[in-house]
């Protein structure tokens, strides 16, 4: 039995889902996966029970001590798993990267809430006619353009690998549904090392891991309007 459980939601929209289950993936450790279909109330009272917030995602980690960890919260979830395996750098071992990689990541978790709203993830949809060039939503696309752009070309590029920060890091897992979201609402970014990047988000092993999965699970049931 893996000493971490991971839970997470559909793989279809669970946008933090997908980030918490990268961070994870990243660190190599196995872990054992459990879908929460929380549309479904079965599941959700499921979910309450186990985590205080009733959101994926949500680890659990049976230490060998006997001793019970609960983590919940994409960001949280990062900083535990970077604190538990340092050997893997989830944050660059650079500190003036670092504190940029913690920056952006942050702002991921607090920000863009015009992309979130009208830009949701719908991982296996493709849905070009959607406008992206105006408002607020262009605003967040221009200020993610630029910090991917600023990432790369101060840190990622210099330090060599592919990611926002070289090797890839926590940063790289909280953009990771930013990159699905472009390529199902078709959006070219204006600039090619950001462009390039995206890319690289969308052949990441992990990311297309993901979607495989995503293909062979059951739909979301529908949302139902309270
Ligand atoms: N701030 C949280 C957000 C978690 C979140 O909103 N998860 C959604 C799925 S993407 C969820 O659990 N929704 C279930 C529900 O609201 O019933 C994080 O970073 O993990």
């Amino acid at each position: 039995m893996p000493e971490f459980k991971l839970l997470i939601g559909y793989r279809h929209t669970s946008s933090w889902s997908l980030r918490g289950w990268m961070m994870m993936r990243k660190t190599g450790a196995p872990f054992e996966e459990v879908m929460i279909r929380y549309r479904r109330p079965e599941d959700k009272a499921k979910l309450r029970a186990l985590s205080p917030a009733g959101k994926v995602p949500f680890l659990i980690h049976e230490q060998s001590d006997g001793q019970t960890i609960r983590v919940w919260d994409s960001i949280a979830i990062g900083e535990y798993l970077a604190e538990l395996f340092p050997q893997k750098q989830l944050w660059p071992a650079d500190r003036a990267a670092r504190a940029m990689a913690r920056s952006v990541s942050a702002e991921m978790h607090s920000s863009f809430r015009a992309l979130r709203d009208r830009l949701d993830m719908k991982l296996l949809d493709r849905i070009p006619d959607v406008r992206t060039d105006d408002g607020d939503v262009a605003s967040d696309l221009a200020r993610i353009t630029a910090l991917w752009t600023e990432a790369r070309e101060t840190f990622g590029i210099r330090h060599g690998g592919p990611y926002l920060f070289g090797d890839f890091s926590i940063a790289d897992a909280m953009y990771a549904p930013v990159a699905t979201r472009f390529r199902t609402y078709g959006v070219t970014l204006t600039s090619p090392v950001a462009e390039a990047y995206k890319h690289t988000m969308l052949a990441d092993p992990d990311m297309m891991a993901w979607e495989a999965q995503a293909r062979l699970d059951p739909p979301p049931e529908p949302l139902v309007a309270h």
